[in-house]
């Protein structure tokens, strides 16, 4: 093994200091090839490992597992009553005034792997819609383009991606002028290396550590380090979503206006859990404080354990959607998220050889910024209307179930209109159907502005309504 001496000798006072960090953590096995590299390759080495922040390795120090205690948390149900019905307006629009107002920003996390989809490129760029093939990134555009319209404002709209996925996502909305939209901004996520079992840096090939995005929790920093050119434009909320739920009711006034009117630091849209092995986290109580009880942390009879009404009683299914007030977002800069491990398989470079071996991978969940918020809420939406995420290259979750559900939401709002709709003895629609953000964005949109009264749809057809469209 090389000396220090002997690996600095040439560089900039910069990059000596890089090493000895390296050496002071007991991490200069990374130098192994130096002598091989050429000086290109010398410089991307320093370049990755440059980009350690060390404190990483005392913040990941084991702790150990602690025993919590879940309790169900409280939500917000759609109104039944008349006085729910009563606030649920008096929601809607103060979320409606909010937006006319300008206060709300976009913030989207799209900087994910999505290694379950074995997709090559940025997930947005995945067509989904079930007519015009749209990406997701275009239908989210639309649905922007569309808020933008109702409300004569222009909503800035972040988008964090990663390492990885960054040029190929600024590459495809520069390919498609930004979908028409003035105020589209790229954030890049940070990084955190993957490490060994023995807690050491691994390297991708001679010259390339390996690294992992560090999380969707790497989100909040990213929130943190725009709020100044948010104060300056006024806004008081960031919405928050994730790419891959093409449903995504974004801005929704109905949640904002909940939100504001109860004074939130942070809140969170749910759906109903059913199913009790779904995989998503629960919305609940952990040690007396709100925050997301991921699936595989509920014991087996906690996931199953039913209320006095019959329903799970963790139901509250999280799909990660969130409002942030931006004085919270201030008040918490301090805030250091808690780590998550997890292992998976990597292919390293060990020995002068490629192997494949199970690597250390640590994130951050944006979701542990619940607990530091003093007032939340958390608001029922339907799983059908808001829900629809694509995970998984097959089964649940995938490309078919995401235009199923796509299907089903238009062929409600066709039917609210009278309109005859070819389903299965199951209900599944047996058509396919799409309509435009910018013709329609709710049911009641399409309500109001739909006045053709006879369409026949038949089994197999497609059917398409563009913003054109009378
Ligand atoms: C997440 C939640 C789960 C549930 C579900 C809803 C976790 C651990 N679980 O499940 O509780 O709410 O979503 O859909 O979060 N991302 C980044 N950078 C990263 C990692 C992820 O931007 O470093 C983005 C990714 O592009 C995606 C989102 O975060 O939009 C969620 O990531 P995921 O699909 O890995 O989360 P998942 O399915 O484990």
């Amino acid at each position: 093994m090389l000396k220090r001496e002997q690996i600095s000798k040439n560089l900039t006072s910069q990059e000596k200091e890089v090493v000895a960090k390296l050496f002071s953590f007991r991490q200069e096995h990374v130098f192994e090839y130096w002598n091989t590299l050429h000086k290109p390759e010398k410089t991307q080495l320093l370049q990755d490992l440059s980009r350690i922040d060390f404190s990483f390795f005392k913040l990941i120090k084991t702790k150990k597992k602690q025993k919590h205690h879940f309790s169900p948390i409280n939500v917000i149900s759609p109104p039944k009553t008349h006085q729910e019905k009563i606030d649920a307006q008096k929601a809607y629009l103060t979320g409606e005034d909010l937006l006319k107002k300008g206060k709300v920003a976009l913030f989207m996390v799209a900087g994910g792997q999505g290694t379950r989809l074995g997709y090559p490129g940025p997930k947005g760029c995945i067509s989904v819609t079930p007519v015009q093939q749209k990406s997701l990134f275009q239908v989210f555009a639309e649905k922007i383009k569309a808020l933008e319209q109702k409300y004569s404002i222009s909503i800035p709209w972040y988008i964090m991606t990663s390492p990885q996925n960054h040029i190929a996502t600024e590459l495809f909305f520069k390919k498609h002028h930004f979908f028409g939209l003035q105020n589209v901004h790229f954030l890049q996520q940070g990084i955190f290396p993957s490490l060994s079992s023995e807690g050491k840096l691994l390297l991708k090939d001679k010259n390339h550590l390996l690294l992992n995005p560090d999380g969707h929790g790497g989100a909040l920093a990213l929130m943190q380090r725009i709020l100044p050119e948010l104060h300056q434009q006024k806004k008081e909320f960031i919405f928050y979503f994730q790419v891959d739920d093409v449903l995504t009711n974004i801005a929704d006034p109905l949640f904002l206006g909940y939100h504001a009117l109860a004074n939130a630091d942070m809140s969170t849209k749910a759906v109903e859990k059913t199913d009790p092995e779904e995989k998503v986290g629960i919305l609940g109580m952990i040690d007396k404080k709100q925050g997301v009880i991921e699936y595989f942390d509920l014991a087996e009879q906690q996931k199953k354990m039913k209320d006095k009404n019959g329903k799970l009683k963790y139901r509250a299914g999280n799909i990660a959607v969130h409002l942030f007030s931006i004085p919270f977002l201030q008040k918490i800069k301090k805030a250091s998220l808690p780590f998550h491990l997890a292992k998976k398989k990597e292919t390293i470079f060990k020995k002068n050889t490629f192997v494949q071996e199970e690597v250390f991978k640590y994130e951050r969940f944006i979701f542990d910024t619940l607990p530091y918020a003093k007032k939340t809420i958390t608001l029922m939406v339907d799983r059908e209307k808001e829900f629809a995420p694509l995970k998984n290259k097959e089964g649940e979750k995938s490309l078919i179930t995401v235009q199923e559900a796509q299907n089903h939401l238009f062929a409600t709002w066709l039917e609210a209109k009278g309109i005859s709709i070819p389903r299965d003895a199951q209900g599944k629609v047996l058509c396919s159907l799409e309509i435009s953000p910018l013709y329609a964005l709710t049911q009641e949109d399409f309500i109001k502005r739909f006045i053709q009264k006879s369409l026949a749809l038949k089994k197999g057809d497609a059917w398409y309504v563009s913003e054109k469209e009378k």
